[in-house]
C-alpha cells in the first residue's frame, strides 16, 4: 500500500499541477493559496480510490487521471472551508497552517470556491472521455458534493449536531453524507470510466459506502488516540467541539468493534466479482489500520 499511496501521490500531484494555475499567475496571492492547501501533503485516499478502482475494471490511467485530481480538488476545498472560522476554526491542517491563518480569510474563501469550479471543468475538459461519461461523473460528482445527500449537507447536519445528544441514525446519516458521499463517488467514477458492468457498479458501490463509513470511524477513532503532530490537524477536536461521533456514542472499545464489523461487510462485498481485487482488499485494511 505504501508503494500504491506514493506512485498514486507523485501522478494525482503533477497532473494537479497542470489543472491549476501557477503560483506567479495574477492574482498571486490566490494561487499561492490554493497551491498552499493543495500541495500540503494530504494522503491522496480519494483519488487512490479512483485509480485503484478503475483499474480493477480495467481503465488505463490516462482516463482516470483528470477525475481522480478533481475529485482531490474538491476534497481540499471542503478542508479549507471546514477549517475557516465560522465551521470548524481551524490553525492546522495537513501539517501546516490553514489556509485563512497563512493568507486571510476572504482569500482562503476564495481559494476553496476556485478549487471547486476548476474540478468540475478539469472533468469538461477531459477529451480521454466521452461527452457521456463526463456527463454521467460531473453529475454524480455534484451530487456527492452537495445536497441533501451530499458532503455540504453533511457539514450542516454536523454543525447542528454539535453539543447535541443526538441518535446513532443521526450520527450514520451526517457521516454518510459529510464523508462517505465523495468516497462512495470516487470509486463509482473509477468503475464509470472503466465501463464496468451493472452487477461490478453495484457491488463496488456497497464497497464504497461502507468504506467511507469505516474512515470516517477511524477518523473519529483517531481524533481521541493520535497526536496533532501525527494527524497534521488540531488532536482531540471532535470532544472540545461536542462533535456527534462514534466513540461518543459507542466508546472507543465499541467504535474499535464495530470499525471491524464494517471492514468485514467491506470485503464481502467484493466476493462475487471475477477481477483481481487484491488492491480494493488492502484499500479496505489500510484505512481500518491507518494511523493518520
Ligand atoms: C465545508 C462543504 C464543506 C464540507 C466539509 C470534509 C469536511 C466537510 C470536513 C472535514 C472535517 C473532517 C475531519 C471530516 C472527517 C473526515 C475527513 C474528510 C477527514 C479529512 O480527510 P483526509 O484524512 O485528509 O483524507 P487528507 O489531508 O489526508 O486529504
Amino acid at each position: 500500500m505504501k508503494e500504491f499511496f506514493e506512485e498514486c501521490r507523485q501522478i494525482i500531484d503533477r497532473q494537479l499541477d497542470k489543472l491549476v494555475p501557477a503560483a506567479d499567475v495574477e492574482p498571486t496571492r490566490l494561487h499561492e493559496a490554493i497551491r498552499w492547501s493543495l500541495f500540503a501533503g494530504g494522503k491522496r485516499f480519494r483519488p487512490a480510490l479512483v485509480l485503484a478502482a478503475g483499474r480493477t475494471f480495467g481503465a488505463p490511467d490516462t482516463k482516470l487521471l483528470c477525475t481522480a485530481a478533481a475529485i482531490e480538488m474538491i476534497h481540499t476545498y471542503s478542508l479549507i472551508h471546514d477549517d475557516l472560522p465560522s465551521m470548524d476554526d481551524d490553525d492546522m491542517r495537513r501539517g501546516r497552517l490553514t489556509c485563512h491563518k497563512k493568507f486571510n480569510e476572504a482569500t482562503a474563501i476564495l481559494a476553496g470556491d476556485a478549487l471547486q469550479v476548476f474540478a468540475f471543468k478539469a472533468i469538461s475538459d477531459d477529451i480521454s472521455l466521452t461527452a457521456e461519461t463526463r456527463l454521467r461523473i460531473i453529475s454524480e460528482l455534484a451530487a456527492a458534493a452537495g445536497t441533501p445527500e451530499g458532503m455540504v449537507a453533511g457539514q450542516q447536519l454536523d454543525l447542528e449536531a454539535e453539543g447535541k445528544n443526538v441518535s446513532i441514525e443521526t450520527i450514520e446519516r451526517i457521516h454518510r453524507s459529510k464523508t462517505g458521499a465523495l468516497i462512495l463517488a470516487s470509486a463509482r467514477a473509477g468503475a464509470i470510466i472503466a465501463e464496468a458492468e451493472e452487477a461490478e457498479l453495484r457491488a463496488v458501490s456497497a464497497y464504497a459506502a461502507n468504506l467511507g463509513l469505516l474512515f470516517q470511524i477511524t477518523d473519529d477513532l483517531l481524533d481521541i488516540t493520535q497526536t496533532t503532530d501525527v494527524l497534521g490537524k488540531t488532536a482531540g477536536k471532535d470532544a472540545t467541539a461536542e462533535k456527534a461521533t462514534y466513540p461518543g456514542f459507542y466508546g472507543v472499545e465499541g467504535a474499535k468493534d464495530l470499525a471491524g464489523k464494517v471492514h468485514a461487510e467491506i470485503v464481502g462485498s467484493l466476493e462475487n466479482l471475477d477481477r483481481d481485487l487484491e488492491i480494493l482488499r488492502q484499500l479496505a485494511d489500510f484505512i481500518l489500520l491507518r494511523e493518520s
